[in-house]
């Protein structure tokens, strides 16, 4: 059934409950170590691999190719994401990165770019224990060498450069089931401009509604509720850190954030990540709202429209007002942005203003997975903290 995923330290489907005392590493310490591999597995002949420097303007532009026609797609194959190379650049180049955990396989003959799997060094707290980790993310192969088996490859030799490293613990999401998730989530869709949506086949009008009725059903404030809304600046970084990480800590899952941290993940960066801030009367920042621009192609065009505009909801912690009245402002800014649609995982406590700010269920599920540390249960979405980009 899973050839692959059989051989690796995650849990199985069907294994039996060991209750909290076997919470921890599958392949633990010296086992693991015993594992690390010293050279690369091998490719099909005629491939070989490398690095991408995402630095490197050339790698820049293959690796934005490579994803641009090969990576994830709906289930009904209608959109593709479309992440732009300073999206890129912004989720590889983090903190403390490795040039060498952004694995590449080329084609010999051509140099030509044809799969990639990526990881950065994240912390991550797992019920209150703080682990090191790599996120896994970006794991591709080109259309054409589909079902050959070099996905397990990529993995394997991720899994070894990260090891290199003395990082024994990982953290990936995807669309798929795969041995075995740890949480599953959901992804919420707001329109913000319904007719649009409907024009690219994103949605569909109920049937006792018209355009113009809808149209006015998600009508929203040209400007946002709340006065003391602003763009999150450089000096915020320390309340902003403060702010979040007593928030993140009470979640099952999250991720532990250094300033440096937020200053990469969350100061705004143009057509990337935006981010905005309450500010008090006595200079206290008491809430926040971000969220990252992730375009999505319209693969059969047969509109004028060539790209759906997503901004996708990243993290957002409310202390002055109710989170519904944060999140209705963040809708209203992101319009301000000229999104055709706000996006949401049910992670965190986002479950608690989805119908009243009328989002839609979507067809798609995100699962959690974890490399190598085993849980004693399935964690529910609302204690899930950790989005990736
Ligand atoms: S999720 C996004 C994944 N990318 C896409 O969906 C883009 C479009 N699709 C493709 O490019 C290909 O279809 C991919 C598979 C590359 C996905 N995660 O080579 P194959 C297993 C893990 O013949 P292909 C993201 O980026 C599959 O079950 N495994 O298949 C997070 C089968 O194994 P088994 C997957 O279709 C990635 C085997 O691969 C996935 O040509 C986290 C078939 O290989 C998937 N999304 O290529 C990766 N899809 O027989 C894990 C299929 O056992 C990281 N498979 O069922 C683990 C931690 C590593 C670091 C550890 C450090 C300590
Ligand atoms: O965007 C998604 N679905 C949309 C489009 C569906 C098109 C047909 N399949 C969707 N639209 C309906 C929204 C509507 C809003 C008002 C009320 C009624 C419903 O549902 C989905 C998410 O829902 N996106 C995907 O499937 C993309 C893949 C998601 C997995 C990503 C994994 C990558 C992670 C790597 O780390």
């Amino acid at each position: 059934e899973h050839a692959f995923w059989e051989t690796q330290p995650v849990r199985q489907f069907g294994e039996k409950d060991e209750g909290e005392a076997a919470e921890g590493a599958i392949d633990a310490g010296g086992r693991a170590s015993e594992r690390a591999e010293s050279a690369p597995p091998s490719l099909p002949p005629g491939y070989e691999w490398c690095s991408c420097d995402m630095r490197d303007e050339e790698t820049q532009k293959e690796v934005y190719e490579l994803l641009t026609n090969n990576y994830v797609e709906d289930d009904d194959a209608m959109f593709r994401f479309q992440y732009s190379k300073e999206f890129l650049k912004w989720a590889l180049c983090s903190p403390g990165y490795h040039l060498e955990w952004h694995v590449g396989v080329r084609l010999r003959v051509t140099n030509t770019l044809v799969a990639i799997i990526t990881g950065v060094p994240a912390r991550v707290s797992v019920k209150g224990k703080e682990i090191d980790m790599a996120e896994i993310n970006f794991l591709c192969v080109h259309k054409k060498l589909r079902s050959k088996r070099i996905a397990p490859t990529l993995i394997r030799e991720i899994t070894r450069r990260v090891n290199a490293k003395d990082v024994w613990q990982a953290a990936y999401t995807a669309g798929v089931v795969l041995p075995k998730p740890i949480a599953r989530a959901r992804y919420w869709h707001r329109s913000l401009d319904i007719k649009k949506l409907v024009e690219i086949g994103f949605t569909r009008l109920s049937r006792d509604s018209s355009m113009s009725r809808a149209v006015q059903v998600y009508k929203l404030d040209p400007k946002p509720k709340c006065d003391a809304l602003r763009r999150m600046l450089d000096e915020d970084v320390p309340q902003v850190t403060a702010l979040l990480s007593k928030y993140l800590s009470s979640y099952s899952l999250a991720p532990v954030m250094s300033e440096a941290d937020v200053r990469h993940w969350l100061m705004p960066r143009d057509g990337v990540v935006f981010s905005y801030v309450v500010e008090n009367e006595n200079g206290k920042i008491t809430d926040f709202i971000s969220f990252y621009n992730l375009p999505s192609q319209i693969i059969h065009e047969r509109t004028k429209h060539k790209e759906l505009k997503a901004a996708y909801s990243y993290y957002n912690v409310a202390t002055s007002m109710p989170l519904v009245d944060l999140m209705a402002d963040a809708l209203i800014l992101a319009k301000c942005n000229n999104f055709d649609v706000f996006n949401t995982l049910d992670l965190m406590e986002n479950a608690s203003f989805l119908e009243q700010l009328k989002f839609g269920k979507g067809d798609g599920n995100l699962h959690y997975y974890l490399y190598n540390w085993r849980l004693s249960a399935d964690l529910e979405a609302s204690q899930v903290a950790l989005v990736l980009t």
